[in-house]
């Protein structure tokens, strides 16, 4: 049984987004303005549709939570969707607009087809990313836990529609800092210009972009994940996690596709004994040596494609009729990377979290406090 599980539930223009997290420790205090905070950050991003400008993501804790304690109960969470008022009668009347052509890359067809329907809405109301503010707000309950263990967690955007960063050889946290400022997370201040550019050139091209970006996270005892089991491994499950990510495409750990180019001798992180510890030269291994975190910042990159809603129609086929059609715009944004990096940051806390109360868990913060009392750093 997961020590540690959540589920979220709710349509991109239905009433609210809902999630349930269950195996929390009793005694961690919730700050709610550190979940509201990270719900913000999220919406924010150069590159956002009409949406963004409705929505005012706020979390309300509906269970599992007394005067802003976790009582060891599942915690209940609740986002309003402020675009529902718009909805609700066609939600009502059974006359929501329908699509009927799959956009090539969206989950569309593969749904319409899975579910046997004739209509795309269905699909497209539980395969939108709205869904991921839920998941943000889980990420901040994670975070919070974690970060009563000294564990960190921050990104960064090094890539947007081709425009690549020159990421400064600066500590990361100094990294986050330039990210947090910057209205495409990107700490290369030059790139960003570039990158807004290539955003505002595709926004009138109505064309979407995708990029890379970082998540990192510091303070990571060793020992997190296991070399034992294929499903325990810390990599394997941090994959799993942002390849869940709507529009991820592909995840990295640590340098791993500059890796697969070079030498041996120039990739594995050689030890050092600092005279009171063990050290290392580099973290090419991204902080994750055989499933398990080595103490070692965790560095994972992921790739977000293209979002696949585009003002510029593409060919597809009218599933009512049988007949070749374009496809038509939805509202959409031109680009979420920036959304997406702190959406990966939710998924690695939360995988991070899960694997920390395996190790260390309890029944409540102070079980977890003395078990974690000896943890190697
Ligand atoms: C999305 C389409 C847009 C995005 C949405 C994801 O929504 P709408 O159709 O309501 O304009 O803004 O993202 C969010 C609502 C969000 O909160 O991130 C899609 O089709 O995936």
């Amino acid at each position: 049984m997961a020590v540690l599980r959540f589920l979220t539930a709710g349509e991109s223009h239905g009433p609210c987004l809902i999630a349930i997290v269950e195996g929390l420790p009793a005694g961690l205090d919730i700050d709610l303005e550190a979940i509201n905070r990270d719900l913000a950050r999220r919406q924010g991003g150069y590159g956002r549709g009409g949406r963004m400008r409705i929505e005012q993501d706020r979390v309300e804790i509906l269970g599992g939570v007394i005067s802003g304690r976790t009582i060891g109960a599942p915690v209940a969470l609740r986002i309003e969707n402020r675009d529902w008022p718009n909805w609700r009668d066609h939600w009502a009347a059974g006359d929501l607009p329908k699509l009927t052509v799959p956009r090539p890359g969206h989950a569309d067809y593969a749904g319409m087809l899975k579910y046997g329907l004739d209509d795309a809405r269905p699909i497209l109301e539980r395969a939108s990313a709205r869904e991921t503010a839920a998941r943000v707000a889980v990420g901040a309950l994670a975070k919070l836990l974690l970060s009563s263990f000294g564990i960190l967690i921050g990104s960064y955007v090094v890539e947007i529609g081709g425009v690549v960063a020159a990421i400064p050889e600066l500590p990361v946290q100094e990294l986050w800092a330039l990210a947090e400022a910057s209205d495409v997370r990107c700490p290369d201040a030059e790139a960003a210009v570039r990158m807004r550019a290539a955003i505002d050139q595709a926004r009138q091209a109505g064309d979407s972009l995708g990029g890379i970006f970082v998540v990192t996270a510091l303070g990571v005892p060793v020992g997190l994940g296991s070399h034992v089991h294929w499903d325990r491994r810390l990599d394997a499950r941090l994959a799993a996690a942002f390849v869940s990510i709507p529009a991820v495409k592909g995840v990295e750990i640590g340098p791993a596709f500059d890796n697969a180019r070079l030498p041996g001798t120039r990739v594995h992180d050689e030890f050092v004994w600092t005279g009171t510890h063990v050290s290392r030269l580099s973290n090419r291994a991204g902080g994750i040596e055989g499933g398990i975190s080595n103490g070692q910042p965790i560095e994972v990159r992921a790739a977000m494609k293209p979002i696949p809603t585009t003002l510029t129609p593409l060919r597809s086929v009218d599933l009512a009729t049988g007949m070749d059609a374009a496809t038509t715009y939805q509202r959409s944004d031109v680009c979420a990377v920036p959304a997406a990096a702190v959406v990966g940051e939710a998924m690695m806390a939360w995988v991070l979290a899960e694997a920390l109360l395996e190790k260390y868990g309890g029944d409540s913060l102070s079980d977890m406090e003395r078990n974690f009392g000896g943890a190697e750093q």
